[in-house]
């Protein structure tokens, strides 16, 4: 009998995901579309897989995901759990003076980063722009400061702050996240030429952001490490924790938990409360503060929605 040996499974890596629409790099560097093989197969840009090769010219088949490193992923609003990103080390959070910041939306990326094991900084963009100086977007970066991140002040049309934000990203696999229009694409283009990630051209009289991006994608960064761009958000929650893990999404919190009279305080009303104490004295941004009671409320909402879609 004469037949066709099977072909091999061979590594390889998804590098940009949308939906379940995949597209891999080989070991030998070159890149292309796969499917995925079998509805219950889920994977996502980072992940590390096994694949068929193509045979006959059709796309070369995912079948395995190796286990990941960590997992990034969102809750949308029913509840449910959305990986976005696998094998990530550092999640970098834009914020830029324009369009309007919406702190929460940061402060909530930060902890569901913490949440998954990963390391999070945040990274100022368009400081060119005059709002850049003004108290609310200068206040902004000092409470992020204030509260243990790294913080890095960057400009794509400047270059300000390009090389340390490329010394941040060396040796990571980082994505970029935050809401739309902040300047995601604008910085990856910056950092790895080769992306050619499409960016927001005509000026938008809103200030509000367009969701330029649609997917999410992986690329070299020459001087070292990997970024992700992803598509802007206009909200985001993190995958469901519990009441006592919430906080480990403030590093402001965490030290002082530990000094709080009962060990499974939660900082709202208990007697005796450090973080409180904190926030009185100036300690802990009233702001950050109000966002984590905000994020708990928020876990507390959507647990239950999630608890009534179980089979
Ligand atoms: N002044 C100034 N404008 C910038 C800078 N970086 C980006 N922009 C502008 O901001 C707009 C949005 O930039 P993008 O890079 O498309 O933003 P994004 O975060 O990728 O947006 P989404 O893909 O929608 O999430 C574009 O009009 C850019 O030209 C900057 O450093 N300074
Ligand atoms: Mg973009
Ligand atoms: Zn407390």
């Amino acid at each position: 009998m004469n037949r066709t040996p099977r072909p091999q499974e061979i590594p390889a890596r998804v590098i940009e995901s949308f939906g379940r629409r995949v597209r891999i790099e080989m070991p030998d560097g070159t890149r292309c579309a796969a499917e995925l093989f079998g509805r219950r197969l889920s994977v996502v840009c980072g992940d590390e897989v096994r694949v068929r090769p193509s045979s006959r010219g059709d796309a070369p088949r995912v079948v395995a995901v190796a286990p990941r490193r960590t997992l990034f992923a969102r809750t949308d609003s029913r509840g449910r759990t959305e990986p976005l990103a696998a094998n990530l080390s550092l999640l970098a959070v834009i914020v830029a003076p324009q369009p309007t910041p919406d702190p929460f939306v940061a402060d909530r990326y930060l902890a569901g980063a913490a949440y998954a094991g990963i390391e999070a900084a945040v990274v100022a963009s368009k400081t060119d722009l005059p709002d850049a100086a003004t108290p609310p977007f200068v206040e902004l970066l000092a409470e992020y400061e204030q509260a243990g991140y790294t913080v890095l002040r960057t400009s794509a049309t400047t270059g300000a702050g390009i090389d340390a934000l490329r010394g941040l990203l060396d040796g990571q696999l980082a994505m970029l996240v935050g809401q739309s229009g902040v300047g995601k694409s604008s910085l990856t283009n910056l950092l790895a030429p080769e992306s050619g990630r499409l960016t927001r051209t005509l000026s938008d009289a809103t200030g509000e952001g367009r969701h330029t991006t649609v997917s999410t994608a992986l690329f070299k960064v020459p001087s070292g490490g990997e970024l992700i761009d992803s598509p802007g958000v206009r909200d985001y929650a993190p995958a469901l924790v519990d009441d006592a893990t919430v906080q480990q999404g403030w590093k402001e919190m965490v030290g002082l938990a530990p000094q709080c009279r009962f060990h499974n305080c939660l900082h709202l009303r208990e007697p005796g409360c450090a973080v409180r104490a904190a926030v009185e004295s100036g300690d802990i941004a009233a702001r950050r503060y109000e966002s984590y009671k905000r994020l708990l409320n928020i876990m507390r909402d959507l647990a239950p929605e999630y608890e009534r879609r179980r089979p």
